[in-house]
């Protein structure tokens, strides 16, 4: 699998209004985008930090994901994600090997990037999303 690096870590917080005063207040990090994922359930935020976005994740519907996970673990971490080039073919490896993944095909993201998430039984406690940008940007 060809990894390039990590493309951003997503951040579970209840409010992103609240939490950009600490991310642009005290870290100094500029919100470039807010973006809401509908069939997610949520509100994204992003911040780039180098080659590397911090993604806050804000849930928009408590039965979605995020709102899922900030009621069982409180705001915190979410995912890591990390950039490939070939996310079909590495999908197809991560598969080989017996990784539980929750999507079999990649589909779209925040920012247009194709996603797909490994499950985090599976990978060490950590949700893990691999991501390809097939734009010319
Ligand atoms: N990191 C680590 N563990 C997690 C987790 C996370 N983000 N989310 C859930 N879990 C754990 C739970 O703690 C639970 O563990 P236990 O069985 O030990 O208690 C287990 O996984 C199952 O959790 P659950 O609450 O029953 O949640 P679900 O099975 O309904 O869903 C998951 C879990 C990971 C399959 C689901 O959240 C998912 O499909 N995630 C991928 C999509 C996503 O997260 N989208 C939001 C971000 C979108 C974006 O970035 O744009």
């Amino acid at each position: 699998m060809n990894i390039s690096h990590i493309e951003h870590i997503g951040i579970a917080v209840k409010s992103i209004d609240e939490a950009k005063k600490y991310y642009e207040g005290v870290l100094g990090l500029k919100c470039y985008a807010v973006e809401e994922v509908k069939d997610q359930k949520v509100k994204t935020a992003f911040f780039k930090v180098g080659d590397t976005k911090i993604e806050l994740l804000e849930p928009t519907d408590p039965e979605g994901p995020v709102g899922k996970f900030i009621e069982k673990k409180g705001e915190g971490i979410h995912h890591i994600a990390f950039a490939v080039k070939g996310i079909e073919d590495a999908l197809s490896e991560i598969e080989g090997k017996d990784i539980n993944l929750i999507d079999k095909s990649p589909r779209k993201g925040a920012e247009g990037l194709d996603i797909a998430f490994l499950h985090p039984k599976s990978t060490f406690g950590v949700l893990t999303e691999i991501c390809e940008d097939k734009s010319n940007k």
